[in-house]
């Protein structure tokens, strides 16, 4: 192995038999659409964010900041430090998201769902975790979905979680990954590489980055990477896949995102069929973070409508904030908005 100075995995190929080796995923972003009462097979864009902030929230204030959320939105996601910490155990905090959860759910007459944080140090304790956490929501234990840092926690971690709770939509965190990943990487795989493995072990969900639009490294051809975990049938940059009706696994976009960022994504991606998790772009609006979430649902139906995003914050008011919550974003990529929309300030 003297002579290999770099080894970067880029791509690869499995064939139907060896695909059958493998478990895929037990749930998909299909099953959240049903549980959200949306149509099975084209449920269109989940609206997500994280709690932040990452670190100090005590269990009452990370409960509340969840229930602000769900008062307009629809998925909620631990942050990666957000498990069981000395400030907050799970053991206090999850009894307080559960009420959160029922309280949004009567308060709006809509289903919420909450990706819960299940990643540990052994084996033991994630099922502690995870088995906690479901006798904890108790009616609403289908409405959760575990987290599992699974480039930290491995492929070992990922299989446990999918073959011991296959009624869970299992959701691959993927912290740390760029430490091998990065294009500046001189050796080890791709974050296309890393999805491509995360669908055969079984992930419903992974983060895939924001395709340039975000704050992570990442560019506008990173969609591929989407289209060869949500497909039957895709291109990787050297190989063909056929999945042979193997479950997809959503594209999970995060890493700061918000309503402005948006319609340019979901334009580059070519739809909307995935949950966006953005955390600053929720708790960072400046009047609410339901509003936030309502801004981020508001920038899904401007790219529907095919809309211009000034004229159609003209009339919708949550997305219209967003732009004076977030001026820097608002004067890089709409340049003129203060005048057009009238925002003198
Ligand atoms: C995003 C985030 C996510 C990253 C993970 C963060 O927060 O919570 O963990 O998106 O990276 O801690 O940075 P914001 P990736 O929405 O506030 O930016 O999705 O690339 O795996
Ligand atoms: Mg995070």
């Amino acid at each position: 192995m003297g002579d290999v100075k770099q080894a970067q995995m880029q791509d690869f190929y499995v064939p139907r038999k060896m695909l059958q080796l493998y478990d895929g995923p037990s749930k998909s972003i299909n099953d959240l659409w049903t549980l959200l009462g949306r149509d099975y097979n084209n449920g269109g864009y989940i609206a997500g964010t994280i709690i932040k902030p990452k670190l100090g929230l005590r269990p009452e204030p990370f409960a509340e900041a969840a229930y602000q959320f769900w008062l307009g939105g629809d998925f909620i996601k631990n942050d990666e430090p957000q498990g069981n910490q000395v400030f907050c155990p799970m053991k206090k905090v999850i009894p307080l998201v559960a009420d959160a959860m029922k309280r949004a759910q009567d308060e709006t007459g809509e289903p919420k769902l909450f990706s819960a944080n299940i990643t540990a140090d052994d084996y033991h304790e994630m099922h502690a975790r995870a088995d906690f956490i479901l006798e904890t929501f108790g009616e609403d234990a289908p409405r959760v979905a575990f987290l599992v840092d699974g480039y930290v926690g491995g492929p070992g971690m990922v299989t446990t979680a999918r073959r011991n709770y296959p009624e869970q939509y299992l959701h691959y965190h993927r912290a740390g990954h760029g430490a091998i990943t990065s294009p500046s990487a001189v050796r080890g795989y791709t974050a296309f590489v890393l999805a491509k493995l995360s669908r055969l072990m079984g992930a419903s969900g992974i983060h895939v980055g924001t395709m340039g639009y975000g704050k992570m490294e990442g560019g506008k051809d990173d969609r591929n990477i989407a289209y060869m975990i949500e497909r039957d049938s895709a291109d990787g940059p050297f190989f063909h896949q056929e999945w042979y009706g193997m479950k997809p696994t959503t594209p999970i976009i995060s890493g700061g995102m918000n309503a402005l960022r948006l319609p340019g994504f979901f334009e580059n991606l070519g739809h909307g069929n995935v949950i966006n998790t953005s955390g600053g772009g929720s708790y960072g609006h400046i009047d609410s973070p339901a509003d936030g979430a309502i801004s981020l649902k508001q920038s899904y139906e401007c790219y529907l409508e095919g809309a211009d995003p000034i004229e159609f914050a003209k009339d919708h008011k949550e997305f219209a904030r967003a732009f004076e919550s977030f001026p820097g974003d608002a004067d890089q990529l709409y340049p003129g908005w203060r005048e057009k929309l009238g925002v003198h300030k």
